[in-house]
């Protein structure tokens, strides 16, 4: 594709995000890497609301509910029993910076959906954090092969900056919509909006549309 032809794409893709309406989860086809307006970083930046939970293993645990036929409660134990999944994806932050290849490790909402099995009148997911943290996503967005529970990060134990014991990574939005510290995640047939979400921010939160507020 050359620089005009790309731009106008980019243009007439920011003009469809920036248009409303109620549905905008439309996945940008071009060929870019960075999603427009982000820049690139090698360090990885540390975003919280201002205070870091800290979970000792022994009192970790994840309850996963709402409308599903099976409700669980891992402890870490179970939750490492789980099989396991590596991705690497990149990280899209929506104060504009980005990071490539990162590896994750950790269990995959794939694996979540069929252990739990959501009811069909289950659409939305909301998750809950240890610090009080939520947000929102459409079951269709978790539902995806890059969706996952990380506790690992490079190689290494997710540090407790970054979300450890576990958070929640979903690569093609924006990083908000990936709970550090993940504690509860509740199925609904309610789309009920997150900590952001009510401030101001994207429901959808594509990077590619550059969809960043509500
Ligand atoms: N529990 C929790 N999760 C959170 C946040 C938070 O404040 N609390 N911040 C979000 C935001 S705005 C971003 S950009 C990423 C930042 O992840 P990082 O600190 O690993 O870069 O975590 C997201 N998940
Ligand atoms: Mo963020």
């Amino acid at each position: 594709m050359d620089d005009s032809n790309r731009l106008t794409k980019t243009k007439e893709q920011w003009a469809r995000a920036r248009r409303g309406g109620e549905e905008r989860e439309v996945f940008y086809d071009g060929d870019e890497r960075l999603p427009p307006g982000q820049h690139l970083v090698e360090n990885f930046p540390v975003l919280d609301l201002g205070f870091k939970p800290e979970i000792p293993f022994s009192e970790w645990n994840l309850t996963i509910g709402g409308c599903v036929t099976t409700p669980i409660t891992w402890t870490w134990e179970q939750f490492l029993a789980q099989p396991q999944l590596t991705d690497r994806s990149d990280f899209h932050c929506v104060t504009s910076w980005s990071r490539y290849d990162n590896d994750w490790a950790g269990v995959s909402f794939r694996h979540i959906i069929a252990v739990v099995n959501p009811l069909s009148l289950a659409r939305f997911v909301l998750f809950k954090s240890y610090d009080d943290y939520t947000t929102n996503l459409t079951l269709e967005a978790c539902d995806d092969d890059d969706v996952l529970l990380a506790h690992s990060w490079n190689g290494k134990p997710l540090s407790r900056d970054h979300g450890g014991p576990v958070r929640v990574i979903v690569p093609k939005r924006y990083a908000w919509k990936g709970a550090k510290w993940v504690k509860e995640i509740t199925f609904s047939d309610n789309d009920e909006k997150g900590f952001w979400e009510v401030r101001g921010y994207s429901n959808t939160a594509l990077p590619w549309n550059n969809d960043r507020y509500g």
